[in-house]
């Protein structure tokens, strides 16, 4: 089993589409073991965002991180990293393909309403960045596992 760390930006929360997005994710089978609400100050984005510190875009895009709450999630599940990037989609809303979430609900490249972590490595270090707490993940089995998987074949 997978972690990988989700972001719903505050353009989600703003356009109303929070729930839409959750629900997405968790009709797909992706167990959801982490999930706060809260405006992040900009020190912490600058920290999330670190690998684009000397881009032109990195003053905006911290500046609109910090604008408005920050839906916080972490999903498991089977290759979890990769599954949620397909569904999340590409970086530009308007070339992101329709079915995913950029492509179904966004119309910009910067306000495209989730992150997604993009690897191992970074699912890791988000995940101490953003849920440094373990107190705040909750560990849990949804009763219908085997059916979402084949325990057998798939979890074994
Ligand atoms: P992604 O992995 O799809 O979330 O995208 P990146 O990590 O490459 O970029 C992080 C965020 O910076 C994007 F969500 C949008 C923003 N961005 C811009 O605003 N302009 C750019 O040219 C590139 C990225």
């Amino acid at each position: 089993m997978e972690r990988t760390l989700v972001l719903l930006k505050p353009d989600a929360a703003q356009r109303g589409l929070i729930g839409s997005i959750l629900s997405r994710f968790e009709a797909k089978g992706l167990k959801l073991i982490g999930l706060k609400m809260r405006t992040f100050p900009s020190e912490h984005l600058e920290k999330h965002y670190e690998v684009h510190r000397d881009r032109p875009f990195f003053q905006n895009l911290v500046g609109f991180m910090s604008s408005g709450p920050v839906v916080a999630l972490c999903l498991e599940g089977k290759d979890a990293i990769k599954v949620v990037r397909q569904m999340v989609g590409a970086t530009n809303s308007r070339e992101a393909a329709p079915g995913t979430i950029r492509g179904d609900y966004g119309m910009s490249f910067s306000n495209n309403l989730v992150h997604a972590s993009d690897g191992p490595d970074t699912a890791k270090s988000e995940m101490a960045l953003w849920f440094s707490d373990a107190a705040e993940i909750s560990e849990w089995e949804p009763a219908d596992l085997g059916w979402t998987y084949n325990i057998a074949e798939e979890l074994s």
